[in-house]
């Protein structure tokens, strides 16, 4: 693996150097579209779909947790090679995936590729805010035409800020916001080649824009805690989802124990 760029602690995020073959990434690329089209070979359906066969084939395709679904998909995120690159750079010694989703991103009409600022922790209640990171798996090479992801600088030091969104695809309001907030915005597009992986906090605020290629710009987002993360109680409807850190098929360790 070759260097890293820029720093997960200070700046909120790191690019890694390649970690994944070719075959590798092939092959789970060829599972994600199987599940994208509905075929699960595992016979398992995945977490939940916000995209089905029929909707807009120009929308961003989001599906959570489609390792469930697929071998490839499986193999991609439980490498061994994989776990050893993320406890190296979060300087951990357990690596546990709790989440994945895939985000394929075909090329856009207006704004139907955008995914709006923000951090993932603001989904993740039921999580401290220690021990939380994203790997973003390139599965296909990603350039700055592509609607890479951007990260803002350091934003993992920021207090959160409300009225920031994934699903919401209108950026131009979303850094009126920003600015509002004084934020000097400085941001990074990670343009990776196929196979490589960028690492972010749950902390760090995050959006993309248009795909303006032809070809899809394919994401395999992997979720993932270390042994500094702790549990949060909490009520209402997500009060158990963390249950399932116990099952092993849904939430492999792939590094430590
Ligand atoms: O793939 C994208 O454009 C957004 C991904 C994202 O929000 C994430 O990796 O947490």
């Amino acid at each position: 693996m070759k260097k890293q760029k820029y720093n997960l602690t200070e700046d909120g995020f790191s690019i890694l150097g390649k970690v994944f073959s070719k075959k590798e990434t092939k092959s789970a690329y060829t599972g994600l579209s199987e599940v994208i089209m509905g075929k699960y070979n595992t016979g398992k359906n995945p977490e939940r779909r916000f995209w089905n066969v029929g909707d807009d084939p120009n929308a961003i395709i989001k599906i959570d947790k489609p390792h469930l679904s697929n071998r490839s998909v499986w193999n991609l995120i439980t490498n061994r090679k994989f776990g050893e690159a993320l406890a190296s750079i979060t300087n951990s010694r357990k690596i546990q995936v709790w989440h994945t989703q895939v985000v394929w991103k075909p090329k856009s009409k207006l704004s139907s590729g955008n995914a709006g600022w923000h951090r993932d922790a603001q989904y993740w209640p039921f999580w401290s805010k220690q021990g939380l990171y994203t790997a973003w798996v390139a599965l296909s090479n990603v350039s700055i035409r592509s609607g890479p992801v951007q990260f803002i600088i350091g934003s993992n030091h920021w207090d959160s800020l409300s009225g920031l969104d994934f699903f919401n695809q209108d950026l131009e309001s979303q850094n009126k916001i920003l600015k509002k907030h004084n934020h000097q915005k400085k941001t990074i597009s990670a343009m990776l080649k196929q196979g490589q992986v960028s690492v972010h906090s749950s902390l760090t605020y995050h959006s993309s824009s248009a795909n303006k290629e032809e070809n899809p710009r394919v994401g395999m987002v992997v979720h993932f805690c270390t042994e500094k993360a702790k549990q949060i109680a909490i009520k209402g409807e997500n009060k158990n989802y963390l249950n399932q850190l116990k099952n092993p098929g849904i939430c492999p360790v792939i590094y430590g124990k």
